[in-house]
């Protein structure tokens, strides 16, 4: 009894020295990496009928990093008001790098033909100045 109690308790110790480590090696990482440009990273999922999310807001000037996974086909992404388009194949990441210049709404759309939802996969940037 008192043997595994005590057990329990270095455990719990360990679990602490653990959490805290952890949080120093953080606030190392994070101090390193302060001088380096950091693009803002925006995950897309596409799926059919559907980009999750399907509302992006974007600053403009502010260069950023749309990281998209497809869950089941070659999906299309393309902004045709910005001049950007790629192809999304499933089980890749696909980085779409962009900044946006001038203010406003952008529509964006599969662009490959994805089966009876197609038309409806579509989404909205808003660049704000
Ligand atoms: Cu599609």
């Amino acid at each position: 009894m008192d043997h595994s109690r005590r057990q329990l308790c270095l455990r719990a110790v360990y679990g602490i020295g653990a959490v805290l480590s952890g949080a120093v090696i953080n606030g190392q990482a994070r101090g390193q990496t302060k001088n380096v440009a950091k693009k803002r990273v925006i995950k897309v999922q596409a799926k059919k009928f559907v980009y999750t999310p399907n509302q992006i807001v974007l600053k403009m000037g502010e260069p950023v990093v749309l990281e998209f996974t497809s869950v089941d086909f070659v999906h299309g992404f393309k902004i045709p008001d910005m001049n950007i388009r790629a192809d999304l194949p499933p089980g890749k990441v696909t980085l779409v790098r962009l900044t946006p210049d001038k203010a406003g709404e952008y529509d964006f759309l599969c662009d490959n033909f994805c089966g009876s939802g197609h038309e409806e996969m579509s989404g909205k940037i808003t660049v704000i100045a």
